[in-house]
């Protein structure tokens, strides 16, 4: 039988009060909750203090390089597409360095879950602005106010008609937890926006500030009306929405795979005559 003290890895190096504690207890119960045992899955990472993550939880992990994580979470899903892979990452891991992966990630609708810890800031190299960091807003390096406008992973997302886009916030452990479940069990790529505080380096967006303007979306809001998402993508934000805001049903990378269907690649013999004479018809 499962314990919820199974998945607990070394101790997390972050700073007292920072929002990535209760992204990783939260995440630690939804698996539990699941029934996942931390041999059944795995968590990948590229470089940040989100993608510090999978160090402190047991499980099969992989961390790459910074924002390199799809990438690699894409080679195990066609190796092994029995395995739930889960991807971890920050803003600027995932929206700034890798936001070319994310886009052919989502393009592709390779079954993954993404979790990004979106604190608007890069927090392990102490405060630079990010793709999120709201425009003008002052940091170490950006004197005079970041100077482009922030990226809308939201409606990003939503636009490439991605399979899952959520919002949830660190604080708000039991109902981000619903959301995790939902992303993880989704057959699609599955991204999750997560709100998460930097009490460090972002003296913006704290937890008052959050808690002035995070709402739930409730049961009447339909997640597979696309123009409906937008709206509430786009909207100017003096309120911020979380919960499921779109959803669709697409077939994924590895259903249109063909060799996939007789069973994972791990699982199938190797021959090199075959393969050769497989190679022969391309030429
Ligand atoms: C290619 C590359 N560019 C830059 C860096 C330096 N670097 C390491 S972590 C990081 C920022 C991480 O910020 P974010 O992804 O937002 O995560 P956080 O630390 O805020 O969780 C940067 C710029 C690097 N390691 N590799
Ligand atoms: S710098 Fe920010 S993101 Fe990094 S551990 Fe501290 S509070 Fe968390």
């Amino acid at each position: 039988m499962n314990a919820l003290s199974d998945y607990k890895g070394q101790e997390p190096a972050w700073c007292p009060g920072c929002g990535n504690f209760p992204i990783l207890e939260t995440l630690k119960t939804a698996l539990f909750e699941l029934g996942m045992e931390p041999h059944q899955f795995t968590i990948v990472s590229g470089i940040g203090q989100a993608a510090k993550l999978p160090h402190y939880l047991k499980c099969n992990t992989f961390n790459g390089l910074h924002g390199r994580a799809l990438p690699p979470a894409t080679g195990m899903r066609l190796a092994n597409h029995e395995m739930p892979v889960i991807v971890t990452s920050g803003d600027g891991d995932c929206y700034g360095e890798g936001g070319n992966h994310l886009i052919h990630a989502i393009r592709r609708n390779i079954n993954v879950t993404l979790l990004v810890h979106n604190n608007q800031i890069y927090g392990l190299t102490k405060g630079q602005a990010s793709p999120t960091t709201t425009e003008g807003v002052v940091t170490k390096t950006q004197p005079f106010g970041a100077n482009a406008s922030e990226l809308n992973p939201i409606s990003l997302a939503i636009g490439l008609d991605c399979s899952f886009v959520a919002r949830g916030y660190a604080a708000d452990s039991v109902f981000l937890k619903s959301i995790i479940k939902e992303a993880i069990t989704h057959k699609g790529f599955a991204l999750v926006d997560i709100l998460q505080p930097c009490v460090t380096f972002n003296k913006l967006n704290t937890y008052s500030w959050y808690k002035e303007r995070v709402y739930h979306l409730d049961e009447t809001y339909n997640p597979y009306d696309r123009a409906e998402a937008f709206k509430l993508a786009i909207k100017l934000p003096d309120k911020i929405p979380t919960g499921i805001i779109y959803k669709n049903n697409k077939l994924t990378f590895e259903e249109r795979i063909q060799i996939l269907k007789e069973s994972p690649l791990v699982k199938q013999g190797f021959s090199l005559n075959s393969t050769l004479k497989e190679l022969d018809t391309f030429y």
